[in-house]
């Protein structure tokens, strides 16, 4: 009798288990995992236009980003205010001369601003400027966009 019971005790332990275990592998599969690189999420990458009319990257000596081909990202360029700005009241410009026609052509204003942006397919180094007569220095603003694999 005694045994019965301690059996029937461990099979409902099992069973237990087993559904638990189903239910969890069925979450599993179905919950989209966040954040990972592969995933929807668009990269975001911090750019600064500076006010001595330069480009930073954040946590970087050298203003570059390295991007993979077709990647899709958002630059989130932080703009300041150089000594000049345009009559549309852009303080500075990023663009890539080549990608213009992949809106890889931003009118930066004072502040932040996210543009989504999808990278070059093909691999390469790519030279981006601004174009806005933004003050002393204005001729060098310059950094690069690095694409490979
Ligand atoms: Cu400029």
């Amino acid at each position: 009798m005694k045994i019965k019971i301690i059996g029937n005790l461990i099979s409902v332990f099992i069973l237990g288990n087993l559904i638990s275990i189903f239910i969890l592998s069925i979450f599993w599969t179905v919950t989209p995992t966040l954040g990972d690189s592969s995933g929807g999420q668009p990269r975001v990458i911090e750019i600064i236009a500076d006010k001595d009319n330069t480009f930073k990257v954040p946590g970087q000596s050298k203003a570059f980003i390295t991007l993979k081909p077709g990647e899709k990202i958002v630059l989130r360029i932080t703009s300041y205010f150089g000594g000049e700005k345009a009559r549309d009241n852009s303080v500075h410009s990023l663009v890539v001369k080549k990608l213009r026609d992949q809106g890889w052509d931003m009118r930066l204003k004072e502040g932040t601003a996210d543009f989504p942006l999808v990278a070059p397919s093909t691999p390469g180094e790519y030279f981006a400027e601004c174009t806005v007569k933004c003050g002393r220095g204005h001729d060098e603003m310059n950094m690069k966009i690095i694409v490979k694999n």
